[in-house]
């Protein structure tokens, strides 16, 4: 097991839909830990770097549009392989092919309006953290339930 950190987004759909909450609690329950967070316009330069690996294919400026029409959730979380275990929690990104009991099977049912982003990669974790936050606003400290997550 490696701790990593991931950056997440809840998107304008789970914003307006009150899914919140909803997406944040499943996070702490599952013993990931939040590192950094803030509710914020997104401005169209950020939406385009971030999207930026897919300018030029059909799908970019409907998700540009989209991702900066409403407010969003971006966080970085933290924890034991916690890329890989936010994507499964997150479920495929059509939320019509993704598992029920994940966040898109549970809750979406449309690739265009999938509610939640999670980084792909170590790679991509990195840039994204670097693109959304600056380093102060990432907070390092000791949550009360760490030492049971995980045995000796
Ligand atoms: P994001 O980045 O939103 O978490 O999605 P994924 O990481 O799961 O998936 P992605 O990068 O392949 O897609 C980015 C974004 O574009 C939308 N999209 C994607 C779309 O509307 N139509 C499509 O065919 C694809 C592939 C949804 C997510």
């Amino acid at each position: 097991m490696v701790k990593q950190r991931t950056f997440v987004m809840i998107k304008p759909d789970g914003v307006q839909r009150g899914l919140v909450g909803e997406v944040i609690s499943r996070f702490e329950r599952k013993g990931i830990k939040i590192v950094g967070m803030k509710f914020m316009s997104v401005s169209r330069e950020l939406a385009e770097k971030h999207y930026g690996v897919h300018r030029g294919k059909p799908f970019f400026e409907p998700t540009v549009k989209y991702i900066t029409s409403s407010p969003v959730v971006a966080m970085v979380l933290e924890g034991e392989n916690v890329i890989e275990t936010v994507r499964r929690m997150m479920g495929k990104t059509d939320p019509m092919e993704a598992e029920i009991g994940s966040i898109r099977g549970d809750y979406g049912q449309f690739i265009g309006r999938n509610i939640i982003h999670g980084s792909d990669s170590v790679e991509t974790a990195e840039f994204e953290i670097n693109l959304w936050f600056k380093p102060e606003e990432l907070i390092e400290y000791h949550r009360i339930d760490e030492d049971w997550l995980i045995g000796d």
